[in-house]
């Protein structure tokens, strides 16, 4: 049996962190009378914490300071980690665990690719975090998707040639991000948003065991 690399994101792939991404945004966006909506937030999928306050501040047209915007930025992570406190297993989204465990299974290499800065403590806190051979975040990359930097370093660090590694991903600027680095690319989600993907699923309940181990090889 071959051993790939399987890479996954973090927020709306293994946990819908992006509804307590949009209750903090949304308490900067208010106090600068900025209307953000649901529809706004999908704009912030994948997205860095910085350039997300840069679209936050565009849609409202609001010019600002280095300064304003560092205090908004710490006031924002401070916000949406106290939203972090109470998450348990429960929020791992449904149909990870079965893949995340048949691939331990199979010893395949096993990633974390996530342009969040909070990825380690979301995967401890949701239980998930013993699954993952190498975590690449926010932390450790310089470019943000659609650059693969972050896939790519994932799959160096596992020690897989980018050619044998497959992506799991819920954002138009990842999936275009490992087909750059000519990864599989695995979309979750609707298929009108992801349609650049090799492969699409609605959610991980729709995965089959036998996708994965056609993956596999
Ligand atoms: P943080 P992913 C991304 O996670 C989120 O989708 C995006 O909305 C967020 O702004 C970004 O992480 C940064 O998160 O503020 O925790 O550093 O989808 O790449 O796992
Ligand atoms: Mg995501």
């Amino acid at each position: 049996m071959s051993k790939k690399a399987f890479i996954f994101d973090l927020d709306g792939v293994i946990v819908d962190t992006a509804k307590y991404h949009f209750l903090a945004w949304q308490k900067i966006a208010k106090s600068l009378n900025i209307n953000f909506t649901h529809e706004d937030n999908e704009l912030l999928k994948g997205v860095s914490r910085v350039r997300s306050l840069d679209i936050i501040l565009g849609l409202g047209n609001v010019q600002a300071t280095q300064e304003q915007k560092d205090q908004w930025l710490i006031q924002k992570n401070e916000d949406y980690l106290s939203y972090l406190v109470d998450m348990d297993e429960s929020e791992v989204l449904p149909g990870v665990l079965k893949v995340l465990k048949l691939l331990k299974d199979k010893n395949q290499g096993i990633a974390l690719g996530s342009a969040s800065k909070n990825a380690r403590p979301i995967l401890e806190k949701t239980g998930v975090l013993s699954y993952f051979d190498v975590i690449v975040d926010g932390n450790d990359v310089s470019n943000a998707k659609p650059d693969p930097e972050v896939f790519l370093k994932a799959a160096q660090l596992l020690k897989i040639d980018p050619k044998n590694s497959i992506v799991f991903e819920d954002s138009v600027a990842g999936i275009q991000a490992a087909n750059i680095a000519e990864m599989v690319s695995v979309g979750i989600g609707e298929e009108t948003i992801l349609h650049e993907a090799d492969h699409i699923f609605k959610d991980f309940t729709q995965i089959e065991t036998s996708f994965i181990e056609e993956l596999i090889g």
